[in-house]
């Protein structure tokens, strides 16, 4: 297959400036007529793009094409000698029905759907399916279904007209038996605007959440950033059958349904905070992606980077900084680290790919996050915010690169950002080694910077590392306040004129997203722990303490000593922090996050070994707090009627933490009452987890009678049951679960819940020594590759880690990369092995 080059990007010769397109809707015979008006720019052919289109006409300017001016081939439709103006009308036939790779126009459910990111246009029609291509498009959708959308202001029944132009990829159609809940919101300028929420009738209950946080996410874009919205009417419409979380189509934006349905019995406060941030995400591309767009795929960053960056924001606007930021940063390190450590690293803006839906990714999305969180902590909040608002002016109804990106801030900010840059083209997470020294009054830090080789890039150049620090005194007093320095050569010193050695903060906030090497004593990790004024440094130094007991407990058999106990156990019950930070602070690091840090401290990881030590960590703060545990879960209660607000939802997310705990010492009596009166969702599950964990007989029966009818409940009984599972038992309760009539894997959550369950959920399940795990999950990604190219290729990124483990495992899962390379696999699924069998 081909690889599209960065370097190779050219404008259109011929573009599209309008486009009229009619849809006779039907499941097996959709035929789409639609006439594009052309307009030359430069020499060249016009190559247009299609995808399984049956083409029944194509005229120029109302004309039959002859055979001489046009060439009609599978995937392309070449125009020879294009005039400078033009009508290019087609007429194609497809069918939806028959769509399993949910891309293109495709039916969920007895409903019409669209998702045309990144090149799913192409099969719908004929057309340039490229992001510099902007239109405006009148749409007519012909259908006897009650609700037909699409993007813009409606005109009439099914008549729709959008006034800015757009790119394909934004385009959007849905038609189905859909009902709505609906508000309205006026915006800043004075515009009224009808906001709808569509799903299928019955679900219409579960809506009152996305809306609600639509609305505070158009308040808080108009106060934040200056921006409003620009559309007479915003839809939002969820669907059953979805690849990704949701899809920012001008004026229509369409969601997995998982993303807007939410009552307080079937969703947990996870799915709120991520119904409140997806919601949130997809509304401010109106104007971060939609408004000003990108030019060419290679930028994608350009628009989700900053898209995150701005619903990361929101998050910690709406639920409280500390929290949001650790929230965030575990994440990152949970999916991009792991990225960047292995063989599918990129760099934020990648320079060539083979399959573009492989590349939506975590380095692109939250390390382009981060990238741009550095960009304003090095230029300062004054900057950052004239920088923004001439991007907004500059380059409102563009296709921009990050060139154009940059080049504001270097105006705003009267900063060459050169070195800076390379953010974006060296992959790779860049390590920082800390060394202190003190004598004589003399307190010096060393610092040195090194990006590790990753595919393609053997060598880096040092980058710009903002540093944010701050000093405590032995006592845990703060003093110097957090200030940033730039780390921008290989090495550097920082010196301070002290009477006595200080406490370091340093990565405050997670000012960079870089790993700390930084030896140090734990006395200093334990006044931070305490004392630091920066949460997220107190936050980390924890979770430095228990990593490293964690991984000498499971190199060397070293005991879980009591002091890192009791400092545990004393952030577990005080009262001056809130329940979501403690919740957080007793979270021990994940089975793959210990495995990575072993494979980087030169030891082959065990899974078997991590499982069970960290079993046995959780077992020992179980002891250690035994006899607080029964007070400080009541103390999180929660009365009154449910609330996914961020103090209810801390409460509830300690008290799981401690419900865990407790259960480890009583078998699960505590968790069984706690199922059984439960009157929401985020305490059913975290019961349920427990009970599955305690080997409960009839709890995932009596979760399926309750809850069989609702199929987002259900994804998680399916996942529960195979992360929860017993390493042993794992892949045999997986193979069980797909035998059932509604383990459907053409549903991607389904397919996800179940086959993510094992390779997520349960590591030591998917890594068991006889390969089971491998290829039981390589049997599926080759049943579902052919129907649904795009979640097989997504989901066997769960292979990216194989060089970490023993010679044994590689072999078993060489093996698997092996089989599927040779199965002929889709585009998508050959890209991702042909790189993890590069490795
Ligand atoms: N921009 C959207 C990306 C997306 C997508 C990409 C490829 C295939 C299917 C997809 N569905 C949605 C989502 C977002 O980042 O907001
Ligand atoms: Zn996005």
């Amino acid at each position: 297959p081909e690889t599209v080059h960065l370097a190779d990007y050219a404008p259109v010769p011929v573009t599209v400036t309008h486009l009229d397109v009619s849809f006779q809707l039907d499941p097996k015979a959709t035929r789409v007529s639609s006439r594009l008006t052309c307009k030359r720019q430069g020499p060249g052919e016009m190559v247009l793009n299609g995808e399984g289109l049956k083409t029944l006409s194509v005229t120029l300017d109302g004309v039959p094409l002859d055979a001489d001016r046009h060439t009609l081939g599978d995937r392309t439709l070449t125009l020879h000698d294009a005039p400078d103006e033009f009508l290019l009308e087609t007429v194609v036939e497809i069918a939806p029905a028959d769509n399993k790779a949910l891309s293109g126009l495709y039916m969920s459910n007895g409903m019409y759907c669209t998702q045309c990111e990144a090149e799913g246009f192409r099969r719908i029609t004929w057309m340039l399916d490229r992001p510099d291509v902007m239109a405006t498009y009148d749409v007519a959708i012909d259908s006897d279904l009650p609700v037909l959308l699409s993007n813009g202001n409606e005109r009439a029944a099914g008549v729709w007209h959008d006034p800015w132009p757009k790119p394909t990829y934004l385009f959007a159609l849905v038609a189905g038996d859909l009902v709505a809940t609906s508000d309205s919101f006026t915006t800043m300028e004075g515009k009224d605007v009808a906001l709808n929420v569509w799903v299928r009738p019955g679900d219409e209950d579960r809506t009152a959440y996305a809306l609600d946080a639509l609305k505070r996410s158009m308040a808080w874009d108009e106060e934040v950033y200056g921006r409003a919205y620009d559309l007479s009417v915003f839809n939002i419409v969820a669907v059953d059958d979805f690849n990704m979380g949701a899809m920012e189509n001008k004026g229509l934006n369409v969601f997995n349904s998982r993303y807007v349905l939410a009552s307080p019995e079937t969703a947990t406060d996870a799915d709120y905070a991520n119904i409140e941030r997806i919601v949130a995400h997809e509304y401010f591309h109106n104007w971060t992606g939609n408004r000003i767009t990108c030019r060419d795929w290679f930028q994608l960053c350009l628009k989700e980077g900053l898209t995150v960056f701005r619903d990361e924001q929101f998050s910690q606007d709406q639920r409280g900084y500390a929290v949001q930021r650790i929230g965030d940063v575990m994440n990152l390190r949970a999916r991009q680290f792991r990225e960047d450590a292995g063989p599918l690293a990129h760099p934020v803006r990648p320079e060539s790919f083979v399959e573009i839906n492989n590349f939506y990714t975590a380095t692109v999305y939250e390390k382009g996050a981060e990238v741009i969180g550095m960009l304003r902590t090095l230029i300062g909040a004054e900057a950052w915010d004239q920088g923004v608002a001439l991007y907004f002016e500059r380059h409102d109804g563009e296709a921009c690169t990050i060139e154009d990106w940059l080049a504001v801030f270097e105006e705003a900010a009267e900063r060459d950002l050169t070195q800076f840059k390379l953010w974006y083209s060296q992959a790779g997470t860049p390590r920082v080694r800390v060394t202190e020294h003190f004598s004589d009054g003399l307190y010096r830090i060393d610092l040195a910077q090194s990006v590790p080789p990753t595919p393609g890039q053997p060598d880096k150049q040092p980058m710009v590392i903002p540093l944010a620090f701050g000093l405590l005194d032995r006592e845990g007093n703060e003093i110097r306040p957090t200030e940033v320095r730039e780390l921008t050569t290989a090495g550097d010193s920082l010196t301070f004129d002290l009477a006595e050695k200080p406490v370091l903060s340093i990565l405050r906030g997670f000012s960079a997203p870089v790993i700390l090497e930084f030896d140090r004593p734990d006395a200093d990790r334990l006044t931070l722990l305490a004392h630091d004024t920066d949460a997220f440094s107190r936050w980390e130094a924890g979770r430095v303490l228990a990593k490293d007991r964690l991984m000498r407990a499971i190199s060397e058999d070293a005991e879980f000593d009591a002091g890192w106990l009791d400092a545990v156990a004393t952030l577990a019950q005080d009262d001056n922090a809130e329940p979501a930070f403690r919740a957080l602070a007793l979270a021990l690091p994940s089975e793959d996050d210990l495995a990575q840090s072993l494979h980087e401290a030169g030891i082959v990881p065990d899974p078997d070994r991590i499982h069970l030590t960290r079993r046995a960590a959780q077992m020992a703060v179980a002891e250690r707090l035994a006899n607080a545990l029964p007070d400080l879960r009541a103390a999180m209660a929660t009365p009154g009627a449910y609330s996914p607000a961020a103090e209810d939802a801390g409460k509830r997310a300690l008290s799981a933490s401690l419900l865990k705990l407790q259960t480890m010492r009583d078998g699960g009596a505590a968790a069984r009452r706690v199922y059984d009166t439960a009157d929401n969702m985020t305490d059913r599950m975290a019961a349920f987890a427990c009970l599955l964990d305690v080997g409960d007989p009839d709890v995932a029966a009596q979760f399926e009678a309750d809850w069989s009818h609702d199929r987002l409940v259900m994804d998680k009984w399916f996942m529960a049951q195979v992360a929860h599972a017993t390493p042993v038992d794992a892949v045999g309760v997986a193979e069980r679960l797909t035998k059932r009539a509604d383990f459907d894997p053409s549903n991607p959550n389904r397919f996800r819940a179940l086959i993510g369950g094992l390779t997520t959920g349960n590591p030591a399940g998917f890594h068991r020594a006889d390969g089971s795990g491998y290829a039981f999950v390589t049997d599926w990604l080759l049943r579902l590759d052919p129907s649904n190219p795009q979640t097989a290729a997504r989901m066997s990124t769960a292979f990216d880690s194989w060089r970490r483990y023993d010679a044994d495992r590689q072999a078993l899962v060489r093996e698997q990369l092996d089989r599927m390379a040779a199965a002929d696999p889709s585009r998508d699924l050959a890209e991702m092995v042909a790189r993890m069998r590069a490795a």
